[in-house]
């Protein structure tokens, strides 16, 4: 019996432990360990409820849009004015999230995820014209070989022109990005953190001008996503075909639903949205949601047990540090008592399950291109196919919706603050299902709860003892060389976990085995 630990995990945001007892060369047991107490939820205490919508986006620089839009219809909810957002300030703020999702994913797939696939060194023996390579090619020769490295050995499968062209694409990747970012600060005002999202709409107006600007860079975004970021995704599942069998995980999937397609219900069930709202199981049929099912339980985090099981709405954050049995500052959001996984695969699946025509095609072909079963969908490769599938659902309903902005007409309604009242903003974000409920008192916020997809994806055992999704996604899984654990990083990554260089591999007696220190 061994134990692996690795923290912190990188190639992801924050502070992330994994601990995995492996028996046999098989993993028994996992633990997976929040190490940061950020307390925002304290923060909003006796704040103006506006203020949700600036604060709540520094939760994270990663999310900050999905965070700003949470908050806003959280308060759009409060304020009594959900079913009243116009067209415009509604498709801005779709346009303004579905931006930055898509470029998230990009960013996601190439420069965290990617880099457990693509050997960067084969770079060395690149004989074109690519200044790009021809320049990392240059670094390589001098020894200098970060961000690349310090890294796990011993398991990079691609043929050397396939590398070459993936670390290629690594660098246009980022180009990418910037431009989904400039997309997003075109009706946002800036990035990271927007200021034009804002309750009752948005505060930017449409013109031809940013329409056109919008739609040029939308171009560029939807041709790497079909041309290069699918094709690329694919390319690595070829030859890694393994993990479309590894990191299963609960198999139970939850997706709040996201971007709003016609004018706002205020229940969030009856609400028309791009992706479906629901759940699935391994049967891949599709139930309803019931918000009132969700509950956070904190038996093995650093929280008071008393606020144990919780809905939300009513939620409270006690912090008890060093308390027994406990073992992460990540509370355990659970459904209906159950672990359920969020996420890019989630939102694909219960969209997919709930008979989206489009996404019912983009599964199936990708699927009979990979020649798997729809099982393989609950795997590390079904998490970085429905990623890059998000990303083109995404991009392609961003088309439709810029052209459905009509410039002059009005883009936000006007709202009160109530004196008491309460709120719930559910959507789903880059890594899946957000949720921010407020309490108002005397026009305050009385109390402000987040269950952010990262809560349920890199939750701890809950009060009846049942690992979390990332924990169960590495329950069971073989490990060739307790020196490199490649497949564990593989799994956690695959959930893009938000929570930042060394790792160890130690006995359970604490020798240490091997010590790296990865950039
Ligand atoms: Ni910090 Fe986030 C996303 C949110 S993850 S990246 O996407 O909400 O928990
Ligand atoms: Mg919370």
């Amino acid at each position: 019996m061994g134990k692996i630990v690795i923290d912190p995990v990188t190639r992801i945001e924050g502070h992330l432990k994994i601990e995995a007892i492996v028996e046999g060369g098989v993993v028994k047991e996992a633990r997976s360990t929040g190490n940061l107490f950020r307390g925002f939820e304290l923060i909003l205490r006796g704040r103006d409820p506006r203020d949700a919508q600036v604060i709540t986006q520094r939760i994270c620089g990663v999310c900050p849009q999905s965070h700003g839009v949470a908050a806003t219809l959280c308060l759009d909810s409060a304020f009594g004015v959900a079913d009243k957002i116009p067209d415009n300030g509604r498709i801005m703020r779709n346009l303004i999230q579905g931006a930055h999702i898509a470029q998230d994913h990009i960013l996601h797939f190439y420069h965290l995820a990617a880099l457990d696939y693509v050997d960067v060194t084969d770079v060395a023996k690149y004989e074109g014209n690519d200044s790009d390579l021809n320049s990392i090619k240059d670094f390589i020769g001098r020894g200098e070989l970060g961000p690349f490295f310090p890294r796990y050995e011993g398991d990079y499968r691609l043929p050397p022109e396939v590398n070459q062209q993936a670390v290629a694409h690594y660098v246009k990747a980022l180009e990418i990005r910037r431009m989904g970012h400039e997309m997003v600060s075109i009706f946002s005002g800036k990035i990271p953190h927007s200021v034009g999202i804002v309750p009752g709409g948005v505060t930017s107006t449409p013109t031809v001008d940013n329409i056109l600007a919008f739609l040029w860079k939308l171009r560029r975004l939807q041709d790497f996503i079909n041309n290069v970021y699918i094709p690329d995704v694919l390319a690595v599942a070829g030859f890694y075909g393994d993990y479309a069998e590894i990191g299963t995980g609960c198999q139970n999937l939850l997706s709040y639903g996201s971007f709003d397609l016609v004018g706002s219900d205020p229940d969030y069930a009856r609400r028309k949205r791009l992706f479906k709202q629901g759940t699935v199981s391994a049967d891949l049929k599709f139930n309803e949601l019931d918000l009132g099912k969700i509950t956070e339980d904190v038996g093995h985090s650093w929280y008071r047990d008393s606020s144990s099981g919780r809905h939300p709405a009513d939620g409270e954050t006690s912090p008890e540090p060093g308390k027994e049995k406990a073992y992460s500052w990540t509370k355990s959001p659970r459904y209906n008592g159950k672990v359920y996984e969020v996420g890019p695969l989630a939102r694909v699946a219960v969209t997919y399950a709930g008979g989206d025509p489009t996404m019912k095609g983009l599964v199936e072909s990708s699927l009979a291109q990979l020649k798997a079963p729809a099982s393989a969908l609950f795997s590390v490769l079904g998490r970085h196919l429905a990623r890059a599938l998000s990303a083109k659902f995404i991009a392609d309903s961003l088309e439709k919706w810029v052209l459905e902005l009509k410039p002059g007409e009005p883009t936000f309604v006007e709202y009160e603050i109530p004196e008491e009242g309460r709120g719930v903003g559910i959507t789903d974000a880059a890594r899946g299902a957000l949720g921010h409920w407020i309490e108002i008192k005397d026009k305050k916020i009385a109390n402000y709860q987040c269950v952010v997809p990262t809560t349920w994806n890199v939750s701890p055992k809950d009060d009846k003892g049942n690992p979390g999704p990332i924990e169960q996604a590495l329950i069971g899984t073989k490990v060739k060389d307790e020196n490199n654990p490649f497949e564990l990083v593989r799994i956690v990554r695959s959930f893009d976990p938000c929570l930042a260089c060394s790792i160890h591999v130690v006995t359970p007696k604490g020798r240490d085995l091997a010590q790296y220190r990865i950039a």
